[in-house]
């Protein structure tokens, strides 16, 4: 299955409902009038493309209009696609990870998707022929590094780990030295989305952080903040906050399988400033997507 149509099959649930009312509306198109462009700004609403960011891509829709006397709802719907897709893409949507080795960072609070997703960004790695190594930081439960452990056996990256409650930083550490010693292309680090209270979580991925600074040294990081899709505009609060403490280079927008709010990606790259990278569409290993903002407009829009 190509990536256009694995976008499409997971944005299903959005398309069924949001495409549903958006092409009645394209469809049914007589002329642009008030009716029209509050109908469309109340669908992309319902989609979770945020409110703000909905009215300002419906008044832009609606100058355009005026200016190029758009007659039919095809040039109104791919005018829409244009300014969807100029609102997502706020930066490079491609992971620099140039250097050996090179590290990816996975934070984001708990049940989101971060071990999922770094068992798929390892079967991607490694489909590349790439080495990659696994590093268990969420040591918060046991499960954790269980989990990981199947994820690093079924895509073949290496794994480092150690016993529950044991200290995230200092496998974190060993994960670096492992990198180092067996040459691995990329370090992937999984981290916990729960400790005691927030400042310990934010604490301890500084933590990490600094363990990352001193031990691979301009080494290229992405810090990629995973949020469920499934939480709408919540996983837009999650992220505002994640944001504040750390450099995070990109989003990783997960589940947009289960949800008929895929327009959620708009709000976050609109309002974060921050690029989604990739897309999660299934629990599958092959189940991620890296993010095209002109194939996701066009995917929410057909
Ligand atoms: N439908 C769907 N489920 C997902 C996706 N990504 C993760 N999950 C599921 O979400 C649950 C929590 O995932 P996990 O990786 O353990 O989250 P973590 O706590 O952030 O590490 C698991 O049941 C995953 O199978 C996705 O893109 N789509
Ligand atoms: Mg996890």
């Amino acid at each position: 299955m190509g990536l256009f149509e694995k976008l499409k099959q997971g944005l299903t649930k959005t398309a069924r409902t949001t495409t549903a009312r958006l092409g009645g509306l394209f469809a049914s198109f007589t002329g642009a009038n008030e009716a029209f462009y509050e109908e469309l700004e109340e669908t992309l609403i319902l989609a979770d493309v945020g409110a703000g960011s909905a009215a300002s891509a419906v008044d832009e829709l609606r100058e355009l209009a005026k200016q190029r006397g758009f007659r039919t709802g095809e040039e109104m719907r791919s005018a829409l696609a244009d300014i969807l897709t100029e609102r997502i893409t706020v930066g490079d949507t491609a992971l620099k990870l140039s250097t050996v080795p090179s590290v990816i960072l996975v934070v984001g609070v708990n049940g989101v998707g971060k071990t999922t997703t770094i068992g798929k960004l390892a079967a991607l790695y490694k489909a590349e022929g790439r080495r990659v190594l696994l590093a268990a930081g969420d040591t918060f439960r046991a499960a954790a590094a269980e989990q990981l452990a199947i994820w690093a056996e079924r895509s073949g990256a290496e794994i480092v780990r150690h016993g529950e409650g044991s200290d995230p930083a200092s496998v974190i550490f060993d994960g670096c030295s492992a990198a180092k010693a067996r040459r691995s292309d990329i370090i992937i680090c999984d981290t916990a989305g729960r400790l005691h209270n927030k400042s310990n979580l934010m604490n301890e991925l500084a933590k990490i952080g600094r363990v990352l600074d001193r031990e691979l040294p301009g080494a290229d990081r992405e810090t990629l903040l995973v949020i469920d899709a499934t939480t709408g505009q919540n996983g837009l609060i999650q992220a505002k906050q994640f944001k504040e403490f750390a450099g995070v280079t990109g989003i990783v927008l997960t589940k947009l399988d289960g949800t008929a709010k895929g327009g959620i990606v708009a709000a976050i790259a609109a309002e974060l400033g921050v690029p989604v990278k990739f897309i999660g569409v299934g629990e599958g290993i092959d189940d991620l997507v890296p993010f095209d903002p002109r194939g996701f407009a066009e995917a929410l829009l057909q």
